[in-house]
C-alpha cells in the first residue's frame, strides 16, 4: 500500500514538474524529478525556491535566446544538454529589446559556456562575448532570409570579440560543441 502510494505521488509529481515553465531553470528534468520525490507532498513550492536559488547561479551551459520566437531551437539544445545531465539556464532576453536585462544577467550568470540564439539582426552573441570570456557559440535562425542575415551577423565579429557559429537553426550542434568545451576544460584542469 505504500509502496503504492509513493508511485501514485511520483507520477503525480511527475505531472506537476512537467506543467512547470522551464525557463530560467537551472536544474534538469531529470535531476527535479528524483528532487520533488524525495519532497513530495509539498515539494512543487519548495522546488520554486529553489529554482529562485539557483537559476542563473552558474550553470555550466546558459542558453539565451533573442525572443520565444527562437525557443524551437533552444528546444533542439535543451534536450541534448537534459540527456547529458548538463546543468543549464534557459532565458529570453533581447540584447537589442532589455539591454540592462542582459547586462544583469550577465553579471550573475557566471556560466562555463553561452549559447545564443537569435535571428535577423542577431547581436545577442556578439554583446555576449563583448562582455563575459566565457566562450560563446552562436545559432542563427531561420526568421528572414532564410536565415542568412543572422549567419553574417554572428561570423562577421570584430577582431578581439570572438563568437563561434553553428549552422542556421544549430541547436544540437550547438549543445554538442558546448559539451566538447566543458569536457575539454574538466581533462584540462585534471
Ligand atoms: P520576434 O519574433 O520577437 O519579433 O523576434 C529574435 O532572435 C527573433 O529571431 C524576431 C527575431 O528577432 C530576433 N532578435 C534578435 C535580438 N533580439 C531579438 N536578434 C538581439 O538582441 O540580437
Amino acid at each position: 500500500m505504500a509502496r503504492l502510494g509513493s508511485i501514485s505521488s511520483l507520477l503525480l509529481h511527475h505531472a506537476t514538474i512537467k506543467k512547470l515553465p522551464r525557463v530560467g531553470y537551472t536544474l534538469t528534468t531529470k535531476k527535479r524529478a528524483a528532487f520533488a520525490c524525495v519532497l513530495c507532498p509539498g515539494s512543487e513550492r519548495v522546488l520554486q525556491s529553489w529554482d529562485k536559488y539557483t537559476a542563473m547561479n552558474n550553470p555550466d551551459v546558459a542558453v539565451l535566446v533573442g525572443s520565444t520566437s527562437d525557443m524551437y531551437v533552444a528546444e533542439k539544445a535543451i534536450e541534448i544538454l537534459e540527456d547529458a545531465g548538463v546543468a543549464y539556464d534557459l532565458e529570453v532576453i533581447s540584447a537589442h529589446r532589455e539591454p540592462t536585462r542582459l547586462d544583469e544577467y550577465l553579471r550573475k550568470a557566471h556560466a562555463k559556456v553561452y549559447i545564443a540564439i537569435a535571428g535577423i539582426s542577431a547581436a545577442l552573441p556578439g554583446i555576449i562575448a563583448s562582455k563575459t570570456t566565457a566562450p560563446v557559440i552562436g545559432v542563427p535562425v531561420s526568421t528572414k532570409l532564410g536565415g542568412l542575415d543572422a549567419l553574417l551577423s554572428i561570423v562577421q565579429m570584430p577582431a578581439g570579440v570572438p563568437v563561434a557559429s553553428v549552422g542556421i537553426d544549430g541547436g544540437k550542434n550547438a549543445a554538442l560543441f558546448a559539451l566538447r568545451i566543458l569536457r575539454a576544460n574538466s581533462s584540462a584542469k585534471e
